[in-house]
């Protein structure tokens, strides 16, 4: 990979505040499965996208919580990749310099915080917490796969524990939203790493931040909407360009 990161490297290097958003593209190289990577995000044969939803559930809760144990099986499983041990740094060298850094994650893995990433706002939820679905409250779950699927709540008899991430058509929690609009309005970069760009209202942080003056990156393997419009697109692997941009950014 001969790539150019000087002139992103030299933005971050003079930021005061640094705010980064990712995608399932960062935590790939962990071994997770994205979302719409065709036929290796596929499971058995579902679109994942088709059991993300309040409906599917409702209708197959099934089906759904043998998708999200499988998943959260994986996640306890893997471990951080290159890109997540970056990020972690990066925040790092930002708090010896005093300046401020932000990571808004839309994975539920836990994978950043596991690497030692302190600032993390989660704003798709978790795959660890389960809770309810009736009342909204946690419930408590073992380490490995559930005995039972879907899980019985203990809370409400007839409702089932559904995962604590944020379906379509769900509101992302409140104090995430707004952690995120903030930092994205005060930042002097935006990272976009490993996120294909279209879902919302996480994909919008970006103009928030280029509203406002801050300079953009995006790293990414392929092409995605930001790919025109950011000041920087590195294409490649987040584990093989982050570590470079942040070796370099100290
Ligand atoms: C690599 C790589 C490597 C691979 N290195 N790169 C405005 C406009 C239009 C629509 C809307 C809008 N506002 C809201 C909507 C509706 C909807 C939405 O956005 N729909 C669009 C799809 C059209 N949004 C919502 O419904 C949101 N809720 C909401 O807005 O509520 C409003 C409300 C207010 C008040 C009351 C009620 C409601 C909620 C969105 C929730 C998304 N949930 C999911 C599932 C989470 C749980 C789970 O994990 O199962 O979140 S869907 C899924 O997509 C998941 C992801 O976090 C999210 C984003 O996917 P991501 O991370 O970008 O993954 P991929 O697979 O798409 O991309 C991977 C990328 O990595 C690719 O680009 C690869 O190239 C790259 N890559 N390997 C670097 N090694």
């Amino acid at each position: 990979m001969n790539l150019n990161v000087d002139a992103p490297r030299r933005a971050i290097a003079e930021a005061r505040s640094v705010v980064v958003l990712t995608g399932a593209g960062v935590s790939a190289e962990s071994g997770i499965p994205t979302f719409r990577g065709g036929m290796e995000a596929l499971w058995k044969s579902f679109d994942p996208l088709t059991l993300a939803t309040p409906e599917a559930f409702a209708r197959d809760p099934k089906t759904v919580t043998e998708w999200y144990d499988w998943r959260r099986q994986k996640c306890r499983e893997a471990v951080p990749n290159a890109a997540h041990l970056a990020l972690a740094a990066l925040e790092r060298v930002l708090a010896a310099r005093g300046g401020r850094f932000t990571l808004l994650t839309q994975n539920v893995d836990r994978l950043h915080q596991r690497a030692r990433s302190r600032n993390v706002v989660e704003l798709h939820g978790n795959i660890v917490e389960w809770r309810c679905a009736a009342t909204g409250r946690g419930g408590e779950i073992p380490e490995g796969p559930f005995p039972e699927r879907p899980v019985p709540s203990p809370h409400r008899a007839g409702a089932f524990l559904r995962p604590s991430v944020v379906w379509f058509g769900e509101a992302l929690p409140e104090a995430a939203l707004s952690a995120a609009f903030e930092a994205a309005q005060a930042c002097d970069v935006f990272m976009s790493i490993g996120t294909s760009a279209v879902v919302y209202p996480a994909a919008g942080f970006i103009d928030v931040a280029a509203a406002n003056g801050a300079k953009t990156i995006e790293i990414n393997r392929d092409p995605t909407p930001l790919s025109q419009r950011v000041d920087w697109s590195l294409m490649g692997k987040a584990g093989e360009v982050l570590p470079k941009l942040v070796e370099q950014s100290s």
